[in-house]
């Protein structure tokens, strides 16, 4: 395990000690991205893979959405896994039913409590609001659920009607309170605010549900998480409603380097990534932190030659931490050293001038927007005496 210490800022900031568990949404507000659908095999592959990582608590589904999606996370129930099932339900008693029908072991009891939600969605007055909330929270502990009582549209909501309400779930003896930036309004100050005002008016563990539609998700999440907040909600990938939640694969990171969380399995991060890409549909950018297909790949032949020398010199992780691997690629910004570890690999023991005339060779060929692979260099090395250069297509 490489040792973060070395980060003089790190020890000149502080990194709080943080008491928090993951609560991941994958199977409920990931499903909810437009156009993603999971199969019950599906939710249970991933359900499966989440405990194997550690997380502590999976939203398996909304079960009163279908016959299908309760039997999904039935199923999941089902498993006798380490990681407590939660499942979502509007504050309606026909939503709980349905709930504890799968045999959940916690509920998410939620109901919009911002002015906009309450006005042109729910058409109910605030009152009214709260009364369906806490009555569902009621009914809920009655059937033995562990609840949270989630205020959708929180970061939106009038503060003081907010931590009222927390306080009368609390009242009701509700476990968790959470809020939810269900619109990504917030940002790191004002989460840490926030959940500093809500951990003096209520004496039970805050839940911190984001969105990252000013990609700040994760920074909000961590914020919240050093104010206070316990269960932090995550998604694989990021998926979700719009620009998506909280990736529990960057969030695992950075509680690892920044705050020596040592408990969540790593290694198991890069499949389930992967999984989830080729479940969902929804690809993941290249460019993505810890699972996209560049977190490890270097180009630029200065970058190469030290990685080669030294992975840490341009990597914070090493890819093994995640389950991922390191890939060299070769292209316009390739240099001798590189091209020298790569034909090795390969299997050919080229001279230095070879490489160098290769390295030419190599960045004629890449010109053309793109990193050529390794067919099109075992071409350019068997042709190094009298070459038609191949031009890679686009
Ligand atoms: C939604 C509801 C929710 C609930 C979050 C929570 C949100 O919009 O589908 O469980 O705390 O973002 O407000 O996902």
């Amino acid at each position: 395990m490489q040792d973060y210490s070395v980060n003089q800022f790190l020890a000149l900031a502080g990194s709080p000690p943080l008491n928090i568990e993951i609560c991941d949404v994958t199977l409920r507000d990931g499903e909810q991205m437009p156009g993603v659908v999971f199969r019950a095999d599906e939710k249970l592959d991933i359900a499966l893979r989440l405990d194997e990582i550690g997380v502590e608590i999976i939203e398996a589904g909304f079960p009163v959405v279908s016959k299908a999606e309760s039997a999904a996370v039935r199923e999941v129930c089902s498993q006798g896994l380490k990681a407590k099932i939660s499942a979502l339900s509007r504050s309606v008693k026909k939503d709980v039913d349905a709930a504890l029908d799968c045999g959940v072991d916690m509920i998410s009891v939620f109901i919009a409590t911002s002015d906009l939600h309450l006005k042109h969605k729910l058409r109910m007055s605030c009152p009214e609001a709260i009364k369906c909330a806490l009555d569902t929270v009621e009914y809920a502990k009655d059937h033995g659920l562990i609840v949270r009582f989630s205020a959708e549209d929180a970061t939106r909501t009038d503060f003081e009607i907010l931590k009222k309400l927390y306080k009368k779930a609390e009242e009701y003896h509700a476990d968790y309170v959470s809020v939810a930036d269900t619109v990504g309004i917030m940002n790191p100050r004002t989460t840490y605010y926030m959940v500093s005002e809500i951990r003096k008016a209520v004496n039970i563990p805050i839940c911190m549900h984001c969105h990252d539609d000013l990609g700040l998700a994760l920074a909000n999440t961590i914020a919240a998480a050093e104010a206070g907040a316990k269960q932090l909600h995550t998604t694989v990938n990021g998926i979700g409603e719009r620009s998506g939640n909280t990736p529990l694969e960057e969030l695992l990171l950075a509680l690892r380097i920044h705050h020596q969380i040592e408990r969540y399995d790593l290694t198991k991060l890069k499949d389930l990534s992967q999984l989830v890409e080729s479940y969902s549909g929804i690809p993941i950018a290249r460019n993505k932190a810890v699972v996209g297909s560049n977190a490890f790949a270097h180009e630029s032949g200065i970058h190469v030659a030290a990685v080669l020398e030294e992975p840490r010199t341009y990597e914070l992780y090493s890819p093994e931490m995640v389950g991922a691997a390191r890939h060299i690629i070769i292209g316009k910004h390739t240099g001798a050293k590189a091209l020298k570890y790569i034909t090795e690999r390969m299997g050919y023991h080229l001279k230095d001038q070879e490489i160098c005339d290769l390295a030419e060779r190599v960045k004629m060929c890449s010109e053309f927007k793109r990193a050529i692979n390794c067919d099109e260099l075992r071409k350019l090395i068997l042709n190094m005496e009298n070459i038609d250069v191949i031009y890679p297509g686009p």
